[in-house]
């Protein structure tokens, strides 16, 4: 018998249920929770398992109705069949966002999560910290389908991004790419 399920507030409604396969993808994974906590979108995070805690991860989806639940993100590494096996069980959208767990660099995680059959879509983002990104936001661009005051938020954010790169671009023209790159300090 599993130990039951523990969440981390069981009581309250929760729009997105982001799942990982393991806590070694929460690192990676905390630009997911800090990209829903700026649109304020209320989530929960599971370390939860389709190979050990099988049964757990089952109950877990089982309680998505209840939970309020609307989209799920899952983020595994390696051989990752962790959001094939949660968008079998549920039809609610599952982002996926494949992790490098070593070994292939996150390759075998992406080529596991995208190529599902079809009937069971998996919607995968990129591998690792632009996926875990990309996956707060389209998740947030399901959620704002019904919410206007969430696509209004969405527009401001690509406005921020937009006067982002024209305030670096400006930069860039007023001193010269050597300057730029040195003030900048060291890459990405
Ligand atoms: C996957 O195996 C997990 O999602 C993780 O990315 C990878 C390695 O897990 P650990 O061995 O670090 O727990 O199931």
């Amino acid at each position: 018998m599993p130990p039951k399920l523990k969440t981390q507030n069981s009581k309250l409604k929760t729009d997105v249920a982001i799942i990982v396969g393991s806590d070694s993808d929460l690192p990676v994974m905390t630009r997911t929770v800090e990209a829903l906590k700026e649109f304020g979108v209320a989530h929960e995070v599971q370390v939860l398992s389709a190979h050990r805690t099988p049964q757990q991860l089952e109950e877990y989806i089982a309680s998505f109705g209840r939970r309020g639940v609307k989209v799920v993100i899952a983020a595994a590494g390696a051989a990752a069949h962790l959001a094939g096996k949660i968008a079998s069980a549920t039809t609610l959208p599952v982002i996926a966002v494949p992790l490098d767990a070593g070994g292939l660099g996150g390759l075998d995680a992406l080529l596991s999560t995208v190529q599902m059959p079809g009937g069971i879509p998996v919607l995968t983002v990129a591998i690792g910290k632009a996926g875990a990104t990309n996956a707060a936001l389209a998740a947030v661009e399901i959620l704002a389908l019904g919410r206007p005051q969430l696509a209004r938020k969405l527009a401001a954010h690509r406005k921020r991004m937009a006067a982002d790169v024209t305030r670096k671009n400006t930069a860039l023209q007023r001193l010269g790419v050597e300057e730029y790159v040195r003030k900048k300090g060291s890459p990405r």
